[in-house]
C-alpha cells in the first residue's frame, strides 16, 4: 500500500506512503499509475497528491538504481498524470526532491507548506532528471533558474519556489489550500509541457557551464544535464523526453553514479552499531578545554546544537582569547546569515568562559583541546576528573597522541574517549571518534550521539598513530615527498591530484595548514621511526628555512604580497640538492604515475588500517577520506575507488613498486588476501 486513495465528494486524495521518505519505487509508480486510472475513472473532479508522515517525495528509490529498470517507468506515470483530463494538483509538505519534484511538475497546481522544500539532487548522485525534469522546469521557470536547480542540485525553499514561479501558491496547509482552489482557475492552468520552451541564450549557457567547470570539475552528470537541457530547447517536448531518459540511463549505471550512491548510503549508515546498547550519558552542559581555533570552533558546533558550552582556559588572557574566537564564529554566522540576531545573543548567553573548573561540575562530557604534548594532556585529564561529575565522559580531541596513555591520566579510564574533530570544527562534517583500550560503552553511546546531535558524520576508530585520517595523509605526504625527491616539484603533484578530483594538491593544503604541525609529528615520531625506513628529508629543510606556509607568507609556494601563489624554483632545488646527495638519480615521473603512487600508497595504509581493525570497514575509511581529507566525493571514497581499479592490479603494481623500496611499498596482507580470493576490498573485514 505505497500509494493510497479515497474520495471526498468528489475531490480525490492520493498519498504516496512509502515511509521513510516516500521514495519512489516500483510500488509506489504502479500506485500512481493505478490512481490515474482511478481518478478518471471515477470522474472525479480534481486530484489532491500529497505525500504521507509530512513528505512529499524523497525522489526514485535509488536502491533500485543496481539492477535493470522494471515497469511502470516513471515518466510513462507522470506522463498519464500531465495527460489526465482531471486536473492534479501536487500539495508538498517536506521535501520534494528528484523524481518527486518531477512528479510536482507533472500536475496542473503546485503548493508548498512554507517550510517545504523542493529540488533536483540527481547530479549529486550522479544522474540527472529521468522523469521530465530536464525538460518540464525549463519551460516553467525560465533556463537560467532550471540550469541553477538542476546542474547544481540545490533544493529550494518555498518562498523562493514561488518567487521564480515553480509553484503557484504557499500555505500553511497546502492540502486545504488545494481544496480550496476555485475551480475556474484549476481549469486555467496550462500543463508545464505546453508552456513555450525559452529562448536559447548562449550567456547563460556558457556561464552555467564554466560554474559546472569551476564547481564540479570531474563530475559527467552536471554537464550532461546542461546539454540535455540545452538539446531540449530545440525540440518538441516528447523527444526532448526521450533523449533525457536515454541518458539518464546510461548514468544511472555509470561508475561516477554508483560512487555517489555509495557515498551516500555509506552516510547514512555512519551510526552507532546495533549491538551498542550500553545508554548514552545525558548531555546538557559541556566542558572544552583551550579556546584555541580548534576549541572554539568545538564550542560553537555544541553551541549551535543547543548545548551549554563553557570554555577552562589557564589565565584571563587564554579566556579573552577563547570569548574573542567565539565571538567573531557567532558575527560570521550572524553575517551570513546563518543565524539570526536572537539565536546569536542566545548562542552568547548560553556561553562561558574561565579559568576556574569547578564552574564545569556540572558538566557531563569534557572536551580537551589543549595543545598536543602528553604533559598538558594529562594534567588537564586530572583536573578533570576532580572537577567533573564521577559519570561524566572525559574526551580528548588529540590527532596524533596515544589515547590509551592519555586515558591512563584519570582512575577510571573507561570515561576516556577520543572526539577528533577537524578544523574549522563548526563546519567540517567528519567526527572520528577513537575507542581506547578501555573505552566504555557508554562512552562510545555518548560520542554516537554527541555526533548525531551535531549533524556530524561519526566515525568510530582505534588507537594508533593518527587513526585512520591522519594516519593515511602521513603516507599520503610520504609518497609525495619521496616522487618530489626522486623526480617532480610540489606543483606537478599538486596538479596531478587536483586532476584526479581533490579540490587542491597535498602541498597546496599543507601550506594552508602549515609545515610546523607535520614538522612537530616527526619529531616525535623520531624516537620509533623504523630506522631503515627511506627518510625524505625535504620537508625539514622547508622548516629550517622559515618556510611554513602561507602565514610565513612562503612554503611550498610563494605567495607575495600576502595574495595567490607561484611556484618556488628555491623548493624545487631542494629536491635537486637532496636527490643528489642521497646519489638519486631523478626520473620525470607523467602525471599519471604521479596519481598511482600516491594513491596506491593510500590504499596500500587504508588495508592495513582496516586488517589492523582501526577502521571497522571500508565505507567507514571513505567516510573519513570523504568529509575529512578532500578525498573527491564522486569517486566514493579511496577503498570504492580501490575496488574500482581492482586488487589483483594493485598487488601486481604493489609487487614492482616493492622492487624500488620495499620497506616503503610493503604489501598488506588484506590486499594479497583479496586478490588471492577474487574478493572486493571494500567487503573485507578486520583480522
Ligand atoms: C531521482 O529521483 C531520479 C529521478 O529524477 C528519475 C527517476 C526515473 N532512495 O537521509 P535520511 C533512505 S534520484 C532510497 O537519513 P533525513 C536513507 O538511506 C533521487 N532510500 O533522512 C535512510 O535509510 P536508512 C533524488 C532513500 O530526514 C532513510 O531513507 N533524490 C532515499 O536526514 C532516511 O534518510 C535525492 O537525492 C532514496 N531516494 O533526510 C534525495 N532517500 O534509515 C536523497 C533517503 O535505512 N535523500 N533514503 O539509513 C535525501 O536527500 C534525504 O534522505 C532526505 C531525508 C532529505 C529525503
Amino acid at each position: 500500500m505505497s500509494v493510497t486513495t479515497r474520495r471526498e465528494d468528489n475531490v480525490g486524495y492520493v498519498t504516496i506512503d512509502s515511509p521513510p521518505v516516500n521514495a519512489i519505487g516500483r510500488s509506489v509508480r504502479t500506485g500512481l499509475r493505478d490512481a490515474v486510472t482511478w481518478a478518471e475513472q471515477s470522474n472525479l473532479e480534481r486530484v489532491i497528491i500529497s505525500g504521507a508522515g509530512g513528505m512529499f517525495a524523497a525522489g526514485a528509490d535509488t536502491k533500485e538504481f543496481d539492477s535493470d529498470p522494471v515497469e511502470p517507468h516513471l515518466p510513462d506515470v507522470l506522463n498519464a498524470i500531465d495527460q489526465s483530463f482531471i486536473p492534479w494538483i501536487a500539495a508538498i509538505e517536506g521535501v520534494a526532491l528528484g523524481g518527486g519534484a518531477e512528479i510536482a511538475l507533472a500536475c496542473d497546481m503546485r503548493i508548498m507548506a512554507p517550510s517545504a522544500s523542493i529540488g533536483f539532487p540527481e547530479v549529486t548522485l550522479g544522474v540527472i532528471p529521468g522523469a521530465g525534469g530536464t525538460q518540464r522546469l525549463p519551460r516553467l521557470v525560465g533556463l537560467a533558474n532550471a540550469l541553477d536547480m538542476i546542474t547544481l542540485g540545490k533544493p529550494v525553499k518555498a518562498q523562493l519556489a514561488l518567487d521564480i514561479g515553480l509553484v503557484h501558491a504557499v500555505d500553511e496547509d497546502p492540502v486545504y489550500a488545494a481544496f480550496m482552489v476555485n475551480s475556474e482557475a484549476l481549469g486555467s492552468f496550462v500543463s508545464v509541457r505546453d508552456l513555450p520552451v525559452p529562448m536559447l541564450d548562449a550567456a547563460i549557457l556558457n556561464a552555467a557551464r564554466e560554474r559546472i567547470n569551476s564547481k564540479s570539475s570531474g563530475q559527467i552528470a552536471p554537464h550532461k544535464a546542461l546539454d540535455i537541457i540545452e538539446a531540449g530547447i530545440g525540440l518538441p517536448f516528447l523527444e526532448g523526453l526521450d533523449i533525457e531518459r536515454k541518458t539518464f540511463l546510461t548514468l544511472r549505471g555509470s561508475e561516477q553514479a554508483k560512487a555517489l550512491r555509495h557515498v551516500f548510503f555509506a552516510e547514512r549508515g555512519a551510526k552507532a552499531p546495533a549491538d551498542l546498547t550500553a545508554k548514552p550519558v545525558e548531555l546538557a552542559h559541556v566542558a572544552v578545554v583551550g579556546g584555541g581555533l580548534m576549541g572554539s570552533g568545538i564550542a560553537y558546533a555544541l553551541l549551535n546544537s543547543g548545548f551549554r558550552v563553557t570554555i577552562l582556559e589557564t589565565d584571563d588572557d587564554g579566556v579573552e582569547r577563547a570569548c574573542t574566537n567565539v565571538d567573531t564564529i557567532i558575527a560570521a554566522s550572524l553575517k551570513r546569515g546563518l543565524i539570526d540576531e536572537a539565536g546569536s545573543n542566545e548562542r552568547r548567553k548560553r556561553f562561558a568562559a574561565t579559568t576556574n573548573y569547578n564552574n564545569v561540575s556540572d558538566a557531563t562530557l569534557a572536551i580537551e583541546a589543549a595543545y598536543e604534548s602528553m604533559d598538558v594532556k594529562r594534567t588537564v585529564f586530572a583536573a578533570l576528573e576532580q572537577a567533573l561529575p564521577a559519570h561524566a565522559i572525559l574526551a580528548s580531541n588529540t590527532s596524533y597522541l596515544d589515547l590509551n596513555e592519555i586515558a591512563r591520566s584519570v582512575s577510571d579510564p573507561s570515561r576516556v574517549i577520543g572526539l577528533h574533530f577537524f578544523a574549522p570544527a563548526h563546519i567540517m562534517k567528519l567526527l572520528e571518534i577513537v575507542v581506547g583500550a578501555h573505552t566504555s560503552d557508554t562512552a562510545l553511546a555518548t560520542g554516537f550521539v554527541l555526533g548525531k546531535r551535531l549533524r556530524k558524520i561519526p566515525v568510530a576508530v582505534g588507537v594508533c598513530d593518527g587513526f585512520v585520517g591522519n594516519r593515511i595523509l602521513a603516507r599520503y605526504r610520504e609518497a609525495a615527498d619521496t616522487i618530489f625527491m626522486d623526480g617532480s616539484t610540489p606543483w606537478d603533484i599538486d596538479e596531478a591530484m587536483v586532476e584526479f578530483g581533490y579540490a587542491m594538491g597535498p602541498y597546496a593544503a599543507q601550506d594552508l595548514s602549515g609545515l610546523d604541525i607535520a614538522h612537530a609529528n616527526r619529531r616525535r615520531q623520531d624516537a620509533t621511526r623504523d630506522p631503515a625506513r627511506r627518510y625524505i628529508p625535504i620537508a625539514d629543510r622547508m622548516v629550517e628555512l622559515g618556510k611554513l606556509g602561507r602565514k610565513t607568507g612562503a612554503g611550498w609556494y610563494r605567495y607575495p604580497g600576502g595574495g595567490g601563489r607561484v611556484d618556488d624554483p628555491i623548493v624545487a632545488d631542494l629536491a635537486l640538492e637532496e636527490a643528489h646527495f642521497a646519489g638519486i638519480k631523478r626520473v620525470d615521473y607523467s602525471a599519471d604515475e604521479i596519481r598511482e603512487r600516491v594513491l596506491l600508497a593510500m590504499i596500500n595504509e587504508a588495508a592495513d588500517i582496516l586488517q589492523e581493525g582501526i577502521a571497522r570497514n571500508a565505507s567507514d575509511i571513505d567516510l573519513v577520506l570523504v568529509f575529512g581529507y578532500g578525498f573527491p566525493r564522486w569517486r566514493g571514497g579511496l577503498m570504492h575507488y580501490a575496488d574500482t581499479l581492482g586488487a589483483k592490479t594493485i598487488v601486481a603494481r604493489l609487487e614492482e613498486l616493492c622492487k624500488e623500496d620495499p620497506i616503503a611499498w610493503k604489501i598488506s596482507p588484506l590486499l594479497q588476501q583479496c586478490a588471492a580470493n577474487g574478493t572486493l576490498i571494500s567487503d573485507a573485514a578486520p583480522a
